[in-house]
């Protein structure tokens, strides 16, 4: 590892990474073992390694995992499925599976043709899907903490096209850890934050976790994939300038550079939900908050489609 001038082997590898999860778990103050973890997981290196680090470090963590419906001619949501399947019951740990198709009908590719928004971008139509039904699940099994498996590369990407846009609501919002601000959401955490993609692959490669090879279909060619592109390229010439861009971050965010970004007008889209000092409101079908006034933007998103 380039950028932490350090070299380790098989047996070392895996401690060191599950002692560092330990550390950032404590030191952004993530939860503790007395509470109930929800781990999303999606059959990938990163949702899987994290699962299995909270495993060996004793947490009480149960998965969740959300059957999207996407095929790709590959059975993507079907096999992702098996492999976290398997995964839970080699370790005999509980995983609820949420099924869209199932529960309304139709899968994500067919909800997104239907909505402006997701002919354009299907990821937005899937990432506001997930984290409404991830959040209700969370809440009606009364979990303490929602955690996902973003590494660094992912952290870094959003905060680069965050940055590039000066999208100040997202910056303020993107954290390791976001508190339950308000009855109605659940915290959410990212022990893996501070770990390269490669090191979570490494990981998962020398504990013999098995997963899903394949992207998501929707993945090729989106916006995240070309920078995490251009941000190889800098990490190459400059080992380290990833990790140094994410903490400089926390650094400055820590220093209070967000303080005049609270009070800002909401876009009325329910991703940036939960900043300080923010109005919300109780969405009158779901009972989630919402930053409108009415329906929130999945049960909007969801009327819509059924007119
Ligand atoms: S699952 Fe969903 Fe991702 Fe596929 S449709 Fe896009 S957001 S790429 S993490
Ligand atoms: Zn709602």
């Amino acid at each position: 590892m380039r950028q932490h001038k350090l070299a380790l082997c098989a047996t070392h590898y895996p401690e060191w990474i599950v002692n560092q999860a330990q550390r950032f778990i404590k030191k952004y103050t993530m939860f503790n073992h007395h509470e109930r973890i929800l781990v999303a997981v999606s059959g990938g290196k990163d949702s899987l390694s994290l699962w299995d680090i909270l495993w060996q470090l004793g947490y009480q963590a149960d998965g969740v995992y959300i059957d999207l419906g996407i095929d790709g001619g590959l059975e993507y949501s079907a096999s992702s499925l098996q492999f976290c399947e398997q995964f839970a019951s080699q370790r005999n740990l509980r995983l609820k599976v949420f099924s869209v198709p199932k529960t309304y009908g139709i899968g994500i590719p067919e909800i997104a043709a239907k909505t402006n928004r997701g002919r354009q971008k299907p990821c937005s139509v899937c990432g506001l899907s997930k984290r409404h039904i991830m959040n209700q699940i969370a809440l009606e099994g009364g979990y303490n903490a929602l955690v996902t498996g973003h590494n660094l590369d992912d952290e870094v990407a959003t905060l680069f096209g965050n940055t590039l846009n000066w999208n100040v609501s997202f910056l303020e919002r993107q954290s390791p850890v976001l508190p339950a601000r308000q009855t109605g959401l659940v915290r959410k955490a990212k022990p893996l934050c501070r770990f390269y993609e490669r090191e979570t692959a490494a990981y998962a490669l020398v504990r013999g976790i098995q997963y899903i090879n394949e992207e998501c279909p929707f993945a090729a060619g989106s916006t995240s994939i070309f920078y995490k592109n251009l941000l190889n390229q800098l990490e190459q010439e400059k080992p380290g300038a990833k990790l140094n861009f994410y903490l400089s971050f926390l650094q400055a965010k820590a220093k209070g550079m967000h303080s005049t970004a609270i009070g800002q007008e909401s876009n009325g889209e329910d991703e940036a939900i939960g900043m300080a000092g923010e109005t919300l409101y109780t969405c009158p079908n779901c009972g989630q908050p919402t930053t409108v006034v009415g329906l929130c933007s999945f049960c909007r998103m969801m009327e819509k489609i059924s007119r």
